[in-house]
């Protein structure tokens, strides 16, 4: 980046006031951090990419076609290990809500800067553990560690569970971070009801990642224990119960989603209001529903165990529970919605994500009512009808929204626009290249294609290959974004303080904003996303 064009009056910027590799690594900024969250996220993208490429490759013939069986379940595995626990997880709250959350409150830092910066080190402490182990020798239990296989698996399972472990430190340490700073770091005139609703998500989502995390460090640490020292908590030959694990594991891994989804939803808010130019519709429910989904999303563990054999009330009830969560979402899907209606559409790129992320939302959640109907979910478990639903919903929400986050907070970060019309052929393909990747595998599922199964019967081959085919157009997708990205770092044509004539808080600090985000304390005088004021915010 040159520094006399970055920034306006070329003042400093916290990308070049320091910049030596030492100033970097021993940073406190939050914005460097968000910065260095960024790069190992999207590192973990990449690689979890190349698994499905595999994947998918492999799945293009019936029989085998690239690798043997063995390799192809440590294949799946690793690529469901990579995206979840260190992309999906970690990818908005860790990288965007470091960037933006204390912008968006006026605060100069986060509350705890110092755990701020371990938290990075934490994450890639534990993701180096975890690809060691995928080096080392792969894991073949799938993402889930279920027991009891994954106490006797041969498979380097040890290390992965531990990577994953030491990385709910870092899960825990941000969510307490970002608890605290909005509690205590609200510049003046940020009363409750004027914060953004990326921080209530934020917020939301921080509660769920400091209450469930434990639970997952417990079991994974237990599965471990029982691996190295054989307690027998989980060996029925031993008194154990190979159950508790599911019920421990999706306590935590449940709720997950939410702390996945609420985030992605977060996002959706803020680039819904910036590109309809109105103020969004329904604050108030939004923020509400953001909560109600946290609370019901601990009471909906057991839709993954309708077949494990608990008792057919609790399933009913589990299914019910369920079922609440896609009314809080239908309520937020409203809001949006009406948000755009009657408002100044400025279809830019992130707004084609957005587009992309209601459409991608609703279809996996109305198959998400149906999967928690436990009649039929007997029928497509463990099939790909489920692999299509949770990427639908997973992908679908993380995916778009951390795409439609780099878009729009890009020239914020970086003072740099990309090109806008190579970023919209690049959404287009990946909005596309997903639909064309997931929607066969539904009809895959309810064919009766187990997931996680390396052949299938030649008259399933048409399918697979079209999804072969849609996934080989969101890799294109992908590179295309990679390419003009970097690019633009370089060469793209440098930003105004606010290019989207946004009115979020985050765009009162210049773009990039300096080292201590602003010039001088900011007051917030008007309601979030008021676009009823005439101008956009005056820079402090
Ligand atoms: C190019 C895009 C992608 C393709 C082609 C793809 C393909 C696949 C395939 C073939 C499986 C194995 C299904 C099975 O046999 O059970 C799978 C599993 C999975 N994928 Fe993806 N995937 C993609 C992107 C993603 C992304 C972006 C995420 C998360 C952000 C994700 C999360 C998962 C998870 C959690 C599993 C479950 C792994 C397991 O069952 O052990 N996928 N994917
Ligand atoms: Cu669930």
């Amino acid at each position: 980046m040159n520094p006399s064009t970055a920034g306006s009056l070329a003042e400093p910027t916290y990308l070049n006031h320091e910049t030596t590799v030492r100033s970097w690594l021993l940073t406190r900024d939050h914005k460097r951090i968000g910065v260095m969250f960024l790069v190992l996220v999207i590192s973990a993208l990449l690689l979890g990419g190349v698994f499905a490429m595999l994947l998918r490759i492999e799945l293009l013939t019936p029989g085998p076609t690239i690798m043997g069986p063995m390799t192809y379940n440590r294949v799946f595995t690793l690529h469901g290990v990579t995206m979840v626990w260190l992309f999906m997880i970690p990818a908005i709250p860790s990288a965007f809500g470091n960037f933006v959350l204390p912008l968006m409150l006026g605060a100069k830092e986060v509350a705890f800067p110092r755990l701020n910066l371990a938290s990075v080190y934490i994450y890639a402490a534990g993701a180096a553990l975890t690809v060691f182990g995928m080096v080392w020798s792969g894991a073949d239990t799938g993402w889930t560690f279920y027991t009891p296989y994954s106490t006797t698996s041969p498979t380097a399972v040890t290390p992965i569970l531990l990577g994953v472990f030491i990385i709910g430190f870092s899960t825990i340490i941000t969510g307490l971070n970002f608890i605290t700073t909005t509690h205590t770091l609200r510049a003046p005139g940020m009363h409750w009801s004027r914060i953004p609703l990326f921080v209530w998500a934020i917020y939301g989502t921080s509660v769920i990642q400091v209450v469930a995390t434990p639970v997952l460090a417990m079991v994974l640490v237990l599965v471990a224990l029982e691996r190295v020292a054989g307690v027998g908590i989980f060996d029925p030959t031993r008194g154990g119960d190979p159950v508790l694990f599911q019920h421990m594991f999706w306590f935590y891994s449940h709720p997950a989603v939410y702390i996945m989804v609420l985030p992605a939803m977060g996002v959706i808010t803020e680039v819904v209001c910036a590109f309809s130019r109105k103020n969004i519709f329904g604050y108030r429910m939004i923020a509400a529903s953001t909560f109600g989904i946290a609370f019901v999303g601990f009471f909906s563990w057991g839709h993954h165990m309708f077949v494990s054999g608990q008792s057919t009330f609790g399933s009913g009830i589990f299914g019910v529970l369920s079922m609440l969560v896609a009314i809080f979402t239908a309520i937020k899907i409203f809001n949006w919605v009406a948000t755009m209606y009657g408002g100044a559409i400025d279809l830019k790129v992130p707004l084609l994500y957005v587009l992309g992320f209601i459409f991608l939302l609703t279809f996996g959640g109305m198959t998400g009512v149906a999967v928690a109907t436990t009649s039929l979910d007997v029928h497509w478990h463990d099939t790909y009808f489920i692999v299509a639903h949770f990427h639908y919903i997973m992908v679908g929400s993380v995916l778009m929204a951390f795409l439609a986050a780099l878009h729009y907070w890009w020239p914020k970060m970086f003072g740099r626009l990309f090109p806008e019309r190579w970023a919209s052929v690049a959404a287009c393909t990946i909005i596309f290249g997903f639909i064309v990747t997931f929607l066969p595998q539904f009809l895959l599922g309810n064919m009766g294609m187990p997931r996680r199964y390396y052949q299938y019967p030649s008259e399933m081959q048409w399918l697979n290959v079209l999804s072969t085919a849609g996934a080989s157009l969101l890799a294109f997708g992908f590179g295309l974004i990679g390419l003009y990205l970097v690019w633009s770092l370089r060469y793209g044509k440098v930003s105004p303080a606010n290019p989207w004539g946004s009115r979020g808080y985050e765009w009162f600090s210049a773009s990039p904003p300096g080292p201590h985000n602003f010039r001088e304390p900011p007051r917030f005088e008007r309601e979030v996303h008021d676009y009823t004021v005439s101008e956009a915010p005056h820079v402090f």
